[in-house]
């Protein structure tokens, strides 16, 4: 990718009007915690472990690290990945960088050098920031890899042990004194979870972020007094933004930060910290449901789920468990996000996925041939609006396929929509395996399996989990003569260096792909053939 950082905007009619509402402020998320530390400067903004930064430290450290980043060539514009564990850094490196404008990209720590380097090539970003090690994973030899594999890619900051890398705590420079960004700038690049062989890049600006998060902290009802348990990885769409960590701290509140989102760690420090909610995905409350209670968990007011389906008896067995209100939460990087409210019926907590934030998120719900289904009906989810997305950064092509001519994200999600307005998630059309709210876009997978030399033809399908709600199986043709076994293949995957999520749960090994009339493989029927649920478009 060039320098150049263009991405879709909205039309300037829209735009106008998303101001005009109030939706858009031009303020930034730099401004945003400047303007919170001015009114809560000795509140504790963050939490980990032993650390507790106030809202003042952190405005300062921000400035601080920002002087320090442009010190080392840094400007703003630039792109810079981010791959941190849920750590105060992780807080400190971001408003660093919305503070001197340039643009985190954020990558996951389960992300590898597959991953990685996709995404530096494709954002064009020259810095990349690490811990030494975190789960059991020594990062700094994804960046050894990168830096001889990248030539643009000229810093590597390590938090932890450097080796040949920058020093994190060198970092702390003289505040820089940089004016403040436009609010219609771009903030920050998160990665789409992804349909084709290649996650596309989401650029959120500060005016569409900020409203999301804003908006979502007050339907969360957050005060000074909220305590947020960051548990999912602090760079994911959920995490920093609904309400997450962006969110707490716009409201003046506390972001707990934990590495270990296990039930004993977490429910350990919901006592200690007095926890006043957090967000999960379906697996991860299944496993918080099994885990051993001995903590007192009263200070929990509300837990949030999302990121996959969360089934109505899980909902049910889990807000009677947990003894908090549960929100369900239904979301995308590339914007709209549905809440159920707090205070909602039961019913409709536990059979829907919520309701879009704004009553300017404008939802169509269509059948195969873009017309409107009736409520009740489910169809493709289309939407538009003051924090969705108009189209993925330099992917014209895909973005014709991707956006409807007058603007509207076509999610791939199939949803029916009651006539009460909200959303009930029925399945998917998109080529995606979604485990445990880890989405695998079955072409890149498919990709990896094609690498190898005896494979002739493979596909990746969802199949039930119990666990994960779905699990990845791979269909394998592998040419005749000679062993090739599941072990072999999956460790052919993980040579591969992608995150280990992406490891085929299951191999099998067929005669041949069922196909399309038009000779594309049938996931849709390998997953019929082979027990799995298909949703169908009506
Ligand atoms: P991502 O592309 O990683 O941002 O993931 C967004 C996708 O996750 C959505 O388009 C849905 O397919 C899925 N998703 C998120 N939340 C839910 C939910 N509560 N129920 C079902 N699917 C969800
Ligand atoms: O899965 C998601 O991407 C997601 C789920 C809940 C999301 O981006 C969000 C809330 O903002």
């Amino acid at each position: 990718m060039s320098d150049a950082f263009e991405f879709p905007r909205w039309p300037e009619s829209f735009a106008a009007a998303y101001r005009a509402k109030g939706y858009w402020t031009g303020e930034t998320l730099g401004g945003m915690l400047r303007r919170v530390a001015r009114s809560v400067p000795d509140r504790v903004a963050v939490t980990d472990g032993p650390v507790n930064l106030t809202y003042a430290e952190l405005d300062a450290r921000a400035d601080r690290l920002a002087g320090g980043l442009a010190a080392l060539g840094l400007s703003p514009g630039d792109r810079v990945v981010v791959q941190l564990p849920n750590t105060v850094q992780f807080v400190e490196v971001i408003f660093a960088l919305f503070r001197l404008g340039a643009i985190p990209v954020f990558a996951l720590p389960s992300d590898r050098i597959s991953e990685i380097t996709h995404i530096f090539q494709i954002s064009g970003a020259k810095a990349y920031v690490i811990r030494d090690r975190a789960l059991g994973f020594d990062y700094r030899k994804i960046a050894e890899e990168v830096v001889s594999r990248i030539p643009r890619v000229e810093r590597v900051i390590v938090v932890g042990d450097p080796g040949a890398f920058v020093p994190f705590e060198t970092l702390y420079g003289r505040p820089d004194e940089r004016p403040e960004r436009a609010g219609s700038d771009p903030a920050l690049v998160t990665l789409s979870g992804g349909s084709t062989a290649l996650p596309k890049l989401i650029a959120r600006t500060h005016d569409d972020y900020l409203y999301s998060v804003r908006a979502s902290a007050e339907i969360c009802g957050l005060t000074p007094e909220s305590v947020y348990l960051c548990a999912l990885p602090a760079g994911h769409n959920f995490t920093l933004s609904s309400p997450g960590i962006l969110g707490t701290l716009c409201a003046g509140g506390r972001v707990v930060m934990t590495t270990d989102p296990s039930g004993a760690t977490a429910f350990s420090l919901i006592e200690r910290e007095k926890v006043t909610f957090a967000a999960l995905v379906p697996s991860l409350a299944l496993a918080w449901l099994h885990a051993e209670r001995t903590c007192d968990l009263s200070s929990l007011r509300f837990l949030q789920v999302g990121g996959a389906k969360l089934g109505a008896e899980m909902a049910a067995r889990l807000e009677s468990s947990l003894g908090c209100q549960l929100q369900q939460v239904y979301g995308m990087s590339e914007g709209l996000v549905c809440y159920t409210r707090l205070g909602d019926l039961s019913e409709r907590v536990l059979n829907t996925q919520g309701r879009p934030i704004s009553v300017d998120d404008e939802v169509r719900i269509v059948d195969k041939d873009d017309q409107p289904v009736p409520d009740g009906t489910p169809g493709e989810l289309l939407v538009r609006g003051p924090y969705t997305i108009r189209g993925y950064l330099n992917a014209e092509e895909h973005n014709a396929r991707a956006f409807t001519a007058d603007g509207f994200y076509r999610t791939g999600d199939i949803v029916a929509r009651r006539d009460d307005g909200y959303l009930v998630v029925a399945g998917r059309s998109k080529d995606q395996v979604n485990r445990g709210g880890e989405k695998i876009a079955a072409e890149e997978v498919e990709g990896h399996l094609l690498a190898h030399p005896r494979v002739r033809e493979a596909a990746i399908v969802s199949i039930p989990d119990v666990y994960l709600g779905e699990a990845s199986c791979a269909f394998v043709v592998a040419d005749p003569g000679g062993e090739l076994n599941a072990a072999q293949i999956r460790a052919f995957v993980r040579g591969r260096g992608v995150a280990a999520y992406k490891v085929p749960d299951q191999v099998r090994f067929v005669q041949s792909l069922p196909k399309t009339t038009v000779g594309k493989i049938d996931r849709k029927e390998l997953r019929k053939q082979h027990g799995g649920s298909a949703a169908a478009l009506p």
